[in-house]
């Protein structure tokens, strides 16, 4: 199969030399190349007026990542590098409207970077792409909304509407994205986090009754020894190095998983203290255990074992609290050190090493994860593993222990919350019934996997984003964009251009919305939203920069527009009004949801709230009340065709998913490149592949009898200090070698952090 002119652009340049990868992250450089992107990109005023109002009380959610802001003192500057890159991206003043899109037609920008897309402007007014069309033109708001309305209608089934959510949805836009999509008669809402940390709440779900972390900042601060396993927080989480830090200063031991080097886990300096600004550093990680990819299951079932042996059992909380652990104790006594240690990668003193630690900690134990457990053919049963370790010593739901999922987006977990969700429980759907005086649809709705495989089989569809860059941010490029090219219908609620907004249906729209940090006005008067960060704290958002373009339309306004269009006003929902006035839909929240009470004047408070949860008190909402153990044999994703590596795509660090601020990764050594796979030098060595050598990689995967591969030429060769056997390429540009079908068990999660994949170098005659 030839590769898809839907793919971003083959870049062949990449960099001539190569720099030593660091050591340390952040320290005052972060600081000057944060406000070096600001400044050039929104202006000094703009610039300054979003960064003085940034994570602070009465100030916007940054939109970055979900990181949550301490509870006690806030700094003036409640803001790290890339937040502030997130910002610079947004709060630019350039606009691309009706020139713009006269300029170029649909197939130049498509030859156009994603890094160039993203430089070009806020997007400014609503565009249509006819049917046969070349270019996008313009559109009033009213047609817009009305054509949307009209292809909804004509679709032969509500299931034919296929409703995707970005993380960066408020938790009022998200509610009545839902509430409208149940309206419209379907359960089709995929989201990102499907993509994310959906192998986390199903994990977390089954084990405890909660799919949210169970522990607080201030629990971070007095732990002793904290995991961060597939975790890359000095890039995605840099304000959580603050956190890091001050428990190492409080005689914390961090330990990091991982089979890359990552300079954000070895040493950290302090962009807003005097000795960061002076390039001092803290060390932070005290063991770096280099996994196999995938390695971790294995490894949590070391560390119970080793546990075990210490004796380190937490009778009391086992008995009161828990059920299995006896088969869970057989399975990790009936698991050998040999095979640990062959899956792992890790030695079994290594791990001995760990269990020892956590106990002189007197099993203050946090354990931190993201995309490196979560992406993974068995990321459900590692996660469950990494729960039964916890369960095992009595580490969660006690101060300073407990289970902590870094989410991404800013408001993902909010936006679960809110119930976008192709599968809420029931009591969700009886509630909504209730208060909304309508039957919801039952049936469970496609997730994101399965609504790209639906988009594909069954052409026809009409697939509407709120946000997001469905195209760039899901797996198998090509195939996902042959099933949007599909649709009758695709329309992006969206803030600036992206590759998406490139692969049309029949008909596309889009409509260019308020970002977060711009002021909301209703009906003349200043609105507000809010978020719930990673630790379950709901916040208010409040934008406060002239919106860039006098026609953009808040995510609500929007939402509320279409849903009046489509479905019209019910006897309990007048949509027009409920856009005009938050605090309307704050109520039907409160009145839906647990945990939202007084919420109108609880939203208002500084600091926000936090929502109840359960396992933090050592309540379990499992069907027996009980937390589980789970009791699977372990597993590790391995190729047996000596000749192949694994794959994994992660983030460089000037990027925020498919938005490209820049194309550098600077912890990682690496100037001007992204079409990049780093490997193990000795893996090189035995290829003959030599230092920035461009080589073409195959993937590969088994389903059922067929065997799928996919290709993606030319990427520069990189030596890394990364486990033998393994590869890393960035995320967005290496998802075309990930097949659609290869997703993790339960979770449906792409596998994302592992593929079988073979390369060869690029034949000199095509580079
Ligand atoms: N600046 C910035 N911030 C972001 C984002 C961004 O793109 N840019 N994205 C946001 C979002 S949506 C999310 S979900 C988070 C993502 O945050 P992360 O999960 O930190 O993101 P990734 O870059 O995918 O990093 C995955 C890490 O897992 C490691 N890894 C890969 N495979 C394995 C494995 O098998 N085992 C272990 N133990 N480790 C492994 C990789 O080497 C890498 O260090 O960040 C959020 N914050
Ligand atoms: N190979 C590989 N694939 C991955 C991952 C990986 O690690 N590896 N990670 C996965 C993960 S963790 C995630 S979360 C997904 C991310 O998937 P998405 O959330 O779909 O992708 P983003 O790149 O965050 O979306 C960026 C776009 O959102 C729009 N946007 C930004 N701000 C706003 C706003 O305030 N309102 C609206 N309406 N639109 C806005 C802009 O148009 C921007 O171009 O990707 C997943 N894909
Ligand atoms: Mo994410």
């Amino acid at each position: 199969m030839n590769p898809s002119d839907d793919r971003p652009p083959v870049d062949r340049e990449g960099p001539r030399r190569l720099r030593k990868p660091k050591n340390w992250a952040t320290g005052t450089p972060a600081v000057v190349s944060s406000m070096k992107q600001i400044l050039t990109k929104a202006g000094v005023v703009r610039g300054n007026m979003a960064l003085a109002s940034l994570n602070q009380a009465g100030g916007f959610d940054c939109p970055s990542c979900a990181w949550p802001d301490p509870d006690d003192e806030r700094s003036a500057f409640e803001f790290c590098e890339n937040g502030a890159k997130a910002v610079a991206s947004e709060a630019m003043r350039e606009t691309i409207g009706r020139d713009f899109f006269a300029r170029y037609s649909v197939r130049d920008l498509a030859e156009q970077s994603d890094y160039w897309h993203d430089l070009q402007g806020r997007l400014a007014e609503p565009m249509v792409l006819r049917s046969g069309a070349t270019h996008y033109e313009p559109i009033s708001w009213p047609e817009a909304i009305e054509l949307t309305a009209a292809k909804l209608k004509g679709l032969a089934s509500p299931d034919d509407g296929i409703f995707y959510t970005s993380g960066r949805a408020s938790n009022e836009a998200a509610f009545l994205y839902q509430l409208f999509v149940r309206h419209f008669g379907t359960n089709n809402l995929p989201d990102c986090s499907n993509m994310c940390h959906e192998s986390s709440g199903a994990a977390m779900n089954a084990a405890i009754g909660v799919g949210k972390g169970t522990v607080t900042l201030e629990d971070f601060y007095e732990a002793d020894v904290i995991i961060c396993a597939g975790q890359n927080p000095g890039t995605n989480h840099p304000r959580m190095l603050a956190a890091l830090e001050r428990a190492v200063e409080n005689g914390a031991e961090v330990v990091a998983v991982n089979p890359l080097k990552e300079a954000g886990l070895l040493a950290f300096a302090h962009p807003q203290k005097i000795a960061g600004m002076l390039g001092r550093t803290t060390a932070l990680a005290s063991q770096y255990l280099q996994v196999k990819i995938n390695g971790d299951m294995a490894l949590f079932r070391g560390l119970a074992k080793a546990l075990l042996a210490l004796d380190a059992k937490d009778e009391a909380f086992i008995s009161t609290h828990t059920e299995g652990v006896e088969v869970y104790c057989d399975l990790v006594q009936g698991t050998s050190w040999d095979v640990i240690v062959a899956m792992s990668g890790i030695s079994q003193r290594e791990i001995e090493k760990l269990a020892a630690m956590v106990v002189r900690g007197k099993k203050r134990l946090i354990t931190c994860w993201a995309m490196g457990l979560t992406q993974q053919h068995n990321a459900v049963d590692t996660i469950r593993e990494v729960i039964n370790v916890h369960l095992l010593i009595g580490a969660v739901g006690r101060p300073n222990a407990g289970l902590c999922p870094v989410r991404g987006h800013s408001n993902v977990q909010g936006d679960r919350t809110m119930g976008i969700f192709e599968k809420m429980p029931p009591t969700f759907h009886d509630r909504l019934d209730q208060v909304f005086g309508f039957q919801s649809p039952r049936n469970h709705g496609c997730d994101v996997v399965n609504s790209i495989l639906a988009m594909h089989r069954e052409p026809g569809k009409a697939f509407i984003a709120l946000g997001g860059n469905f195209a760039q941010a899901t797996p198998d490029t090509d195939f996902t964009c042959e099933a949007l090219r599909k649709c009758v219908l695709t329309v992006h609620i969206a803030t600036k251009l992206n590759r998406s907004h490139l692969v049309p249906g029949e008909t596309a729209l889009i409509l260019p919305c308020l970002a977060r940090s711009e002021r909301d006005v209703q009906d003349r008067f200043p609105q507000f939203v809010t978020c719930e960060n990673s630790m379950s704290v709901v916040q208010k958002s409040a934008g406060q920069l002239e919106p860039v373009s006098e026609t953009l339309q808040s995510e609500i306004a929007i939402i509320a527009a279409i849903a009046q269009a489509a479905v019209g006003d019910t006897p309990k929902v007048k949509w027009l009004e409920l856009a005009m006035n938050y605090d309307r839909i704050r109520d039907l929240i409160e009145q839906t949801i647990p945990g939202f009470k007084d919420f109108r004047s609880r939203a208002r408070e500084g600091g926000g709230f936090y929502l109840p949860n359960g396992p933090k008190e050592r309540r379990w909402e499992t069907p027996s009340g009980k937390a589980h153990f789970s009791n699977e044999p372990i597993s590790v994703f391995s190729t047996t065709d000596p000749s192949r590596l694994i794959l994994q795509t992660s983030r460089s660090h000037d990027q925020f998913n498919t938005t490209i601020y820049g194309l550098d990764d600077r912890y990682r050594g690496i100037d001007s490149a992204r079409r990049i796979v780093f490997l193990n030098p000795q893996d090189m060595k035995a290829r003959e592949i030599k230092p920035l050598q461009p080589v073409d990689i195959t993937s590969f995967w088994q389903e059922g009898d067929t065997l799928e591969t996919r290709f993606a030429e030319h990427f520069l060769a990189i030596p890394y200090d990364i486990t033998a056997g393994s590869a890393m390429a960035y995320f967005p540009e290496a998802n075309a070698l990930i097949p659609i079908t290869s997703t993790a068990a339960v979770s449906n999660t792409p596998t994302s952090k592992a593929v079988e994949i073979e390369i060869v170098p690029t034949p000199l005659t095509a580079s």
